[in-house]
C-alpha cells in the first residue's frame, strides 16, 4: 500500500522530558460525532489509499457496542459511516455476534484484517478481513470465550499468523495476562504461550491488576514494539494507563524489555472524566519512515485521542526503564 499522506504530528512541547506527549487539540473525535453515538473510543486506524481508514467503536444511545468504518485524509478529521459494519460470511457461515468492541486493524499480505472483542455467549476474539473497508468478511472466532484484546502481528512469524490475546472472564475481569497464539490459516489457533504477566504491586503498581495488548506491534531493529494497557484496581475502580515493551522478533513470547513507569496515564480532563473515568486505552499506532509515531487511544470510554512520540526515544526509554 502506498501511503502519501503524512501521519498526524505535533512537535514535542518544549521543556518536557516525556517520550509521549498529547495532541493539543485532543479529543479528535467527540462522543456525538455520528447521530446515533453515545461515545466513540478504543478505535483503530491504518494508512489507506491516499489517506487513512479506520474501524471505530461507537456505542449507540441504547449503549449497544458495534464497529463502524471511517475514512480520513489527514488522520485527524474523520468521516465515520452512520451505519455499523455488516459482516458477510468469510471462512465460516457462523458469524453470530451479540456485540463488537475494541477493534484493531492490520494489513497482512493482500488484505486488511480486523480483530475485535466479539460477543459470542460472552466476549471472545472476532476476526474479519476486508480489501476496501466497504465489504467485510467475518471468520471463525479465534478462541473460546472468554477473551479480549486480540491483536494480530502485521506479518507471519515462522510461517504462521500470530495473535496476542488476553484470556478473561465474562465481567470486568479483575485479572489478565498477555498470551500469544499461532495459526496456519486464520481459522485454527494453537501453540498458546504466555508473553507477559502483571507486575508485582510493589514494583510497578499501574500494571499490577491486568494488562492487554494495544496497537498492532511495530517491527523495529530492536524487536517488536508493543504498546499495551496496564490496570491498577483502586478504591474508585480500575485505572488504565499505557506502557510499552520490546518483544523478540522471531519468538515474540520472549519479552526483551518492558516499561516499569507508564508512558501515559490519565491526567487530562477528557481522560479523567467520561462514561468510565481514568481510562487510556490505545488501539492503534501509525509510524512514518522517519520513526515518528502517532498512538490513537480511547479516553474515559467516551472520546478518541492521539499522542505522539519518536520510535527511537521510546525504545531508548523502554531499555533504560525496564522492569
Ligand atoms: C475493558 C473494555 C474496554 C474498556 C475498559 C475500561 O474491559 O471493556 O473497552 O475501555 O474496560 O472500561
Amino acid at each position: 500500500m502506498i501511503n502519501q499522506a503524512a501521519i498526524p504530528w505535533e512537535n514535542k512541547p518544549e521543556g518536557t522530558s516525556d517520550v509521549i506527549w498529547r495532541y493539543t487539540k485532543n479529543p479528535i473525535i467527540n462522543r456525538y460525532a455520528i447521530p446515533t453515538s453515545n461515545s466513540i473510543f478504543n478505535s483503530a486506524v491504518v494508512p489507506f489509499g491516499e489517506g487513512f481508514a479506520g474501524v471505530f467503536r461507537c456505542d449507540n444511545k441504547a449503549v449497544q457496542m458495534n464497529i463502524f468504518a471511517g475514512f480520513s485524509k489527514d488522520g485527524i478529521r474523520w468521516d465515520i459511516n452512520h451505519e455499523p459494519i455488516v459482516m458477510k460470511p468469510g471462512n465460516t457461515e457462523e458469524i453470530h455476534s451479540d456485540y463488537k468492541y475494541d477493534p484493531r486493524v492490520t494489513f497482512i499480505e493482500d488484505r486488511w484484517w480486523v480483530t475485535w472483542c466479539n460477543g459470542y455467549h460472552g466476549p471472545t476474539i472476532g476476526i474479519a478481513y476486508t480489501f476496501d473497508f466497504k465489504d467485510f468478511f467475518q471468520c471463525e472466532n479465534a478462541f473460546l470465550p472468554f477473551n479480549r484484546n486480540g491483536v494480530l502481528f502485521p506479518q507471519k512469524i515462522g510461517g504462521k499468523y500470530a495473535m496476542l490475546s488476553r484470556p478473561s472472564d465474562n465481567g470486568h475481569t479483575p485479572f489478565g495476562d498477555i498470551y500469544i497464539s499461532y495459526s496456519p490459516d486464520m481459522k485454527y489457533w494453537g501453540e498458546h504461550r504466555v508473553v507477559m504477566k502483571v507486575t508485582p504491586f510493589e514494583q510497578s503498581a499501574w500494571q499490577c491488576t491486568k494488562i492487554g495488548a494495544g496497537p498492532v506491534p511495530i517491527l523495529t531493529d530492536e524487536g517488536w514494539l508493543l504498546f499495551y494497557h496496564g490496570v491498577i484496581n483502586t478504591c474508585n475502580g480500575f485505572r488504565y494507563s499505557m506502557g510499552a515493551a520490546l518483544l523478540d522478533i522471531d519468538h515474540p513470547e520472549k519479552v526483551i524489555y518492558r516499561t516499569k513507569p507508564y508512558l501515559l496515564a490519565p491526567a487530562e480532563l477528557y481522560e479523567l472524566t467520561g462514561d468510565v473515568p481514568n481510562v487510556i486505552f490505545p488501539c492503534a499506532a501509525l509510524m512514518d519512515s522517519s520513526g515518528k509515531i502517532a498512538v490513537y487511544y480511547g479516553a474515559a470510554d467516551t472520546v478518541t485521542c492521539i499522542a505522539f512520540g519518536y520510535r527511537d526515544e521510546i525504545i531508548d526509554f523502554i531499555k533504560r526503564n525496564s522492569v
